[in-house]
């Protein structure tokens, strides 16, 4: 076993701190981000990939809540919040993108999103942590985990011999993982951070975040940050909803003002480069509809791997208008469908629930103008989720337990990316004739 306080850091040579060490320095203070001003100022005109094509909007969801802000039955007669989701292409670099940014306080300061609830979520990362720290952390190395949510990956790695450190602006979360253990820095990740886990904690050998690239607006900002936080022999590994997925299978439920950018491999070759990071290998996953992993280490250029992806995208036309303004067409045609659907069963007389309260949920409802007139309530197992209402929709958020109670014949599978998990498990309402309905209309099982 390796006494990991024995170690130096590379950069300064001065001892490293042990594990613990780890934890008193996390708690400090957090900065806030901008005030939040006016919409006119949200709008962001120039591409956040590349900084210099003009990206222009291929779809528009409207004016909708913040997906995951819940509202407490005090909050219903409130007058709700709605920010923009125009979703646009960049000529220049292929970044799908939305024009406003919503600043992140509003989004992220308590938040109810939370990487455990999902068992086969959690062994996914677990499993991705397993393998990384095998092949890039040395002993005594140290793991940092961008938007480390809970605690539950890096929770998993064995702390003999590797140190951990989470960095998570929500603080409600923080609190979470380091229950579990994780020291974890309750602020927005960027070049100011990085500079002084390097400093404090040593740099890294392997940075990982798993679906928090897309919630950043300042990716040079965070780039940078990673880049110079790495060791040489490092690597950054990230994963993203993969856009190449998200177009055929008209995933646009995923489009909400967390998830700034979508991302196809062109434009994150480009970036990572303008870094002075090289995308060395692409693996794809079917979690949360299809998943990129990418793995990424200091360089230039790319891999052959993943030259050959590119390709592969511009065959599909990934690079040309026509491809984003034909999703744009399909998402309407599916939106009126769902909508007409719902109508056609309240007609019939049937009772419909929604399954899982995720924030692609919220937008699925809101998107559609499905009110509690057409779908009454949701069932999700999250306990800081239930007996709240869904933003703009105001759906009752019950426990799962109402499923057997409710007795409804159709359940709007909100949550379709945990089908795998939710189905088998309501094995009772599927026997008793219960059907599963996803958004894009396919039933189950
Ligand atoms: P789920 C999340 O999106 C959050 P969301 C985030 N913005 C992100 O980037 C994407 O993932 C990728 C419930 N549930 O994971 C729990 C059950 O009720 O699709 C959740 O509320 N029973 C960071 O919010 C919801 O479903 C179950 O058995 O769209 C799933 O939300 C299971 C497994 C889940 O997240």
């Amino acid at each position: 076993m390796n006494d990991v306080s024995n170690q130096s850091s590379v950069a300064t040579g001065t001892p490293l701190p042990p594990q613990q060490a780890l934890f008193d320095w996390v708690r400090r203070e957090p900065k806030r981000d901008r005030a939040a001003q006016s919409i006119a100022e949200w709008e962001r005109k120039d591409c956040r990939a590349c900084r210099e094509g003009t990206p222009v909007e291929f779809l528009s969801l409207g004016n909708q809540p913040p997906a995951n802000a819940l509202l407490s039955e005090a909050e219903l007669p409130l007058p709700e919040k709605r920010y923009p989701l125009s979703v646009r292409w960049c000529p220049k670099c292929g970044m799908v993108q939305l024009g406003h940014v919503v600043p992140g306080h509003l989004l992220y300061q308590s938040y109810l999103f939370f990487t455990s609830t999902s068992k086969r979520m959690a062994a996914h990362f677990q499993q991705l942590m397993h393998d990384a720290v095998s092949e890039f952390v040395p002993p005594g190395g140290l793991v940092v985990e961008i938007g480390s949510n809970d605690g539950t990956a890096l929770s998993s790695i064995d702390r003999r011999d590797v140190r951990i450190l989470g960095i998570d602006p929500a603080r409600n979360i923080a609190v979470m993982a380091a229950a579990r253990g994780v020291p974890t820095i309750a602020e927005f990740f960027g070049r100011a951070i990085a500079h002084e886990v390097s400093r404090v904690a040593g740099e890294a050998s392997l940075v990982v975040a798993c679906n928090v690239f897309g919630h950043i607006d300042d990716l040079d900002d965070v780039c940078a940050g990673i880049a110079q936080m790495l060791t040489r022999k490092g690597a950054f590994v990230f994963e993203v909803p993969y856009l190449g997925e998200m177009l055929p299978r008209l995933e646009y439920d995923t489009i909400y003002h967390e998830h700034l950018s979508y991302f196809a491999i062109r434009p994150l070759v480009a970036l990572l480069n303008r870094h002075g990071l090289r995308l060395e290998r692409v693996d794809f996953f079917s979690v949360h509809g299809g998943t990129l992993r990418g793995t990424a280490v200091l360089g230039s250029g790319v891999s052959e791997s993943v030259a050959a992806l590119v390709e592969t995208e511009r065959a599909r036309g990934m690079d040309k208008f026509e491809v984003y303004g034909k999703f744009a067409a399909e998402v309407a045609e599916l939106g009126t469908k769902l909508r007409v659907r719902l109508l056609a069963l309240k007609q019939e007389g049937k009772r419909v629930v929604g399954y899982g309260a995720p924030a692609k949920g919220t937008v699925v409802l809101n998107y559609c103008d499905i009110h509690t007139d057409l779908l009454p309530v949701l069932i999700d197992s999250t306990p800081a989720k239930q007996n709240r209402f869904v933003p703009g929709t105001h759906q009752h958020i019950l426990p799962p337990e109402h499923l057997s109670l409710l007795k409804p014949d159709i359940a709007l599978l909100l949550a379709w990316n945990h089908a795998a998990e939710i189905v088998p498990r309501e094995e009772a309402f599927t026997r008793h004739g219960g059907r599963f309905l996803t958004p894009h209309l396919a039933e189950l099982p």
